[in-house]
């Protein structure tokens, strides 16, 4: 357990510290699967999953959407100073995090402050906070997962940021990276994301896309040489989608990031970050874009949140199905873990959720369905033929001309004269059904 820590005055009154409290509790306000010192496949369920809060969503997401005025009024948001407010929120921040037991947090630079337009000024205040934090990280033991720069929301960046068409506005986006690595290395940081939120088009008719991605590896090469010459030893990550807010984004999915990382020489300080919601909307499962990334061995951290089966944007809702995280877990636990990171709630709470416990209720689902799927998806690996089943549909691989084959020892001539030699191929199951309700079971 961490102390609670609070600054002047407490923001979630009322509100003790999270616990465990098993399955069998009916107390809403407890973990039920989360039992952070639980061994799971030789680690706890602490140092797999590095629980992190997303600074964006919990502290400084208002409820605004593209229809309405913000629901959610915060106490730590009234003061007038930026630095005043900015360290009310962070001693909300800190008060939740440490209530909530979780080890980690997230941000990006303007969550952690206000910006504006002077460069300098910027710097300044995200100095101050650095120096506020690291004593809030000393008093809690709470540890900063990673750090990030927002280079979407100012109207600069319409066009992008490091892909932007306009030199000018590139430097800028440099500006504030610099800034923000400063920052995560000043607080320990263990890793750095760079999402991509505007580096993509909105029309092909005016962009040159070849150059905008040279553009983009160039700079990421620009930050990593940064940051190495400052000492960092933390993973990049870069975080994929396909659109949203731009039409196209070049950070599609994980094969597309892993592609680009490869044509750009990046992979050696480069993995990414995969977010659940992200993965939906590039067509694809979360579990099939972890497999891809731990593939290339580049499964370096998690947004961990969930879409709508109903819309086809970027709702960022809390996890809670047990089917598609427990899939997850079985790729993360085959791969053996994260390299680097952790499970990041970047989600929200929903508008019309203004209670300061639905903040917690959230958290608390989000944390009870991970670990619910890593305890069971571990199981399923130890006691059941989960594995067996699938390296058994390759066994015709394991000896003889199969075993050439995959070594590059047979000619094309090879294989046709085996496929004459041995007639028709026997018909094998693929035995889906089979192995869905093995999961359930276990589940
Ligand atoms: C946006 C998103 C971001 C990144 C950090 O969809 O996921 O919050 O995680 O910039
Ligand atoms: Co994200």
């Amino acid at each position: 357990m961490s102390k609670i820590v609070l600054g002047d005055k407490e923001f979630f009154k009322g509100i003790d510290q999270i616990k465990y409290e098993g399955p069998e509790s009916d107390n809403p306000m407890a973990y039920r699967w989360y039992d952070e010192n639980k061994v799971v496949a030789g680690k706890t369920l602490k140092e797999h999953l590095r629980f992190a809060v997303a600074y964006w969503h919990s502290f400084t997401g208002n409820g605004t959407d593209p229809f309405g005025e913000p629901t959610h009024q915060f106490a730590w948001d009234e003061k007038k100073d930026p630095v005043e407010r900015a360290k009310d929120k962070m001693d909300a921040a800190f008060e939740f995090i440490t209530k909530m037991n979780l080890p980690y947090y997230c941000f990006h630079d303007v969550d952690v402050v206000d910006y504006g337009n002077d460069i300098r000024e910027n710097e300044r205040r995200l100095q101050i906070m650095v120096e506020y934090a690291k004593q809030k990280q000393a008093e809690s033991g709470v540890k900063l997962l990673w750090g990030t720069a927002n280079l979407f929301s100012h109207r600069r960046y319409m066009n992008g940021a490091a892909t932007n068409p306009d030199f000018h506005v590139l430097t800028h986006g440099a500006a504030q990276v610099k800034i923000a690595l400063d920052a995560t290395i000043a607080l320990n940081g263990e890793n750095y994301v760079f999402w991509g939120g505007r580096e993509g088009y909105m029309s092909l008719l005016n962009t040159n896309m070849k150059r905008e991605q040279e553009h983009f590896a160039r700079f990421l090469h620009t930050a990593r040489d940064y940051a190495r010459g400052q000492g960092f030893k933390g993973t990049f990550f870069i975080e994929p989608k396909p659109a949203e807010p731009t039409k196209h984004q070049y950070d599609y999915d994980a094969a597309t990031v892993i592609g680009f990382l490869r044509q750009y020489d990046l992979m050696d300080d480069f993995k990414l970050n995969i977010e659940v919601n992200h993965a939906t909307l590039a067509g694809h499962t979360f579990q099939h874009e972890l497999q891809v990334a731990a593939d290339a061995g580049a499964m370096g951290s998690i947004d961990a949140n969930r879409g709508d089966y109903q819309n086809g944007w970027d709702t960022d809702q809390f996890p809670n199905n047990i089917n598609e995280i427990t899939e997850a877990m079985l790729v993360f636990l085959e791969a053996g873990g994260l390299k680097g990171g952790g499970v990041n709630f970047d989600a929200k709470i929903r508008r019309n959720s203004t209670d300061p416990k639905d903040l917690f209720y959230a958290h608390i689902g989000g944390a009870d369905i991970f670990a619910r799927a890593l305890i069971t998806a571990d199981k399923i690996i130890q006691d059941s033929e989960y594995r067996k089943v699938r390296q058994e549909r390759y066994a015709s691989f394991d000896s003889g001309k199969g075993k050439a084959f995959e070594e590059g020892k047979l000619s094309l001539q090879d294989l046709m004269d085996f496929a004459i030699q041995n007639g028709e191929p026997a018909t094998i199951s693929g035995r889906q059904e089979y192995l869905e309700n093995l999961i359930n079971r276990y589940i």
